[in-house]
C-alpha cells in the first residue's frame, strides 16, 4: 500500500487491496475486469463516499488504481454535483 494513498481501512478482495471508501460499483468492476494492479484506493475520507454520506454535501474524489511498484492512476473520477 503506497503510504500517500492510505485511508482509514483496508480490505482484501479476490487478491486486490481495497483502501478507504471505495464505491461498490468500482469493486465490482475491478473483480470483473481483473486488471493487473495491486488494488484501488480512495485516499482520505471524502464526503459523499459510501459510509461518509453527509446529506447533500458531496466532494469530488477519484478512485485510484495502484500497482505494486507504487505507481497510481485514476480508475474512476467522481465529480461533485
Ligand atoms: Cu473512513
Amino acid at each position: 500500500m503506497p503510504q500517500d494513498l492510505a485511508s482509514c481501512h483496508t480490505a482484501i478482495i479476490n487478491g486486490y487491496a481495497i483502501e478507504g471508501h471505495v464505491p461498490a460499483n468500482d469493486i465490482k468492476r475491478l473483480i470483473k475486469e481483473k486488471p493487473d494492479i495491486a488494488g484501488i484506493a480512495v485516499p482520505g475520507m471524502p464526503l459523499g463516499t459510501p459510509g461518509m454520506e453527509a446529506g447533500e454535501r458531496k466532494e469530488s474524489f477519484a478512485v485510484l488504481a495502484f500497482s505494486r511498484n507504487g505507481e497510481s492512476n485514476i480508475f474512476k473520477d467522481y465529480q461533485s454535483y
